[in-house]
């Protein structure tokens, strides 16, 4: 299993729990390439060097370069019925029902990478809204080309009380400063994502866990490959990009997040993203 990390020193790859610096190519250029798993594996043979200690974990970015980090909405049934309750005093409930049945996905922009946090980097909630909630969401890494080439954790934070009021709020429910959590680093595979892998989260406040929820890829909808289709319709992203999957997972109605709070996603063979709130 190889995995992929953004550290201040460069680009660090762990093959099967051993790390190697990489020295032979930048983040944006493994996006760029037709097939980063080869480009990795042809470095890692010539000029990579094994690192000593678990020091470098310190200097761990989150996993972008340049790339725009997009998002897919109502593909588990648990948001499309979340969704629906949130938008139905508003009248917008219909749309939510009608999007997890169409052929056309939801996909939306999410963040430019000045706007993501990598793991142990606190997250933000906006400062006018009233309901918050973390959206756990296993996250494509995807080429220049449309390659998927490897998974990562994705935070989609969104503040439900903005969404809920009118649908055509959405970008500011979800894209401010802080709004998005990438990370640890990027599971690379060129195979698709195992459908029984869990995602979990949990979110500790102090000594207390106020939510706990699991799902996986087997609850969700659509497949990665046709959400990558859609977007690459008309649509070029020369640096590669980021697609999270949408979210499994929803808090109950009464939960907010506070200040302080700390949010742990899991995904089997990914990793923990962990963010604490500002
Ligand atoms: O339709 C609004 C956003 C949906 C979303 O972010 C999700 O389902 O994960
Ligand atoms: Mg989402």
């Amino acid at each position: 299993m190889m995995h992929l990390f953004n550290t201040d020193e460069g680009v660090v790859v762990e093959v099967d729990g051993v790390a190697n610096a990489l020295p032979g190519t930048g983040w944006d250029a493994l996006f760029a390439n037709r097939d980063p798993l080869a480009l990795v594996q042809q470095c890692l043979a010539a000029r990579s060097t094994p690192l000593d200690g678990q020091t470098w974990l310190d200097h761990v970015k989150a996993p972008i370069g340049a790339q725009e980090v997009w998002a897919a909405g109502v593909t588990y049934y648990r948001s499309r019925d979340a969704r629906m309750l949130e938008a139905a005093e508003a009248g917008g409930g219909d749309f939510y029902a009608r999007v997890y049945g169409a052929d056309r996905p939801e996909l939306f922009f999410k963040a430019t990478p000045h706007r993501v946090v990598g793991t142990r980097q606190p997250i933000r909630i906006r400062s006018d809204a009233r309901w918050n909630v973390p959206e756990p969401e296993l996250t494509l890494a995807i080429t220049a080309s449309g390659r998927i080439f490897g998974y990562t954790i994705g935070n989609d934070m969104s503040s439900r009380d903005i969404e809920g009021c009118n649908p055509l709020y959405l970008p500011q429910a979800k894209v401010y400063d802080q709004c998005c959590g990438l990370g640890p680093g990027i599971f690379l595979s060129d195979q698709p994502f195992p459908d029984t892998a869990s995602i979990e989260m949990t979110v500790h406040r102090g000594r207390r866990i106020v939510v706990q929820g699991a799902t996986s890829l087997a609850q969700m909808k659509r497949k990665p490959r046709e959400l990558v289709d859609y977007l690459f319709r008309d649509n070029s992203f020369p640096c590669g990009c980021f697609l999270m999957t949408g979210t499994g997972i929803v808090p109950p109605q009464d939960f907010t997040l506070e200040s302080g709070d700390e949010i742990e996603i899991r995904i089997d063979t990914i990793g923990s993203l962990i963010n604490v709130v500002m």
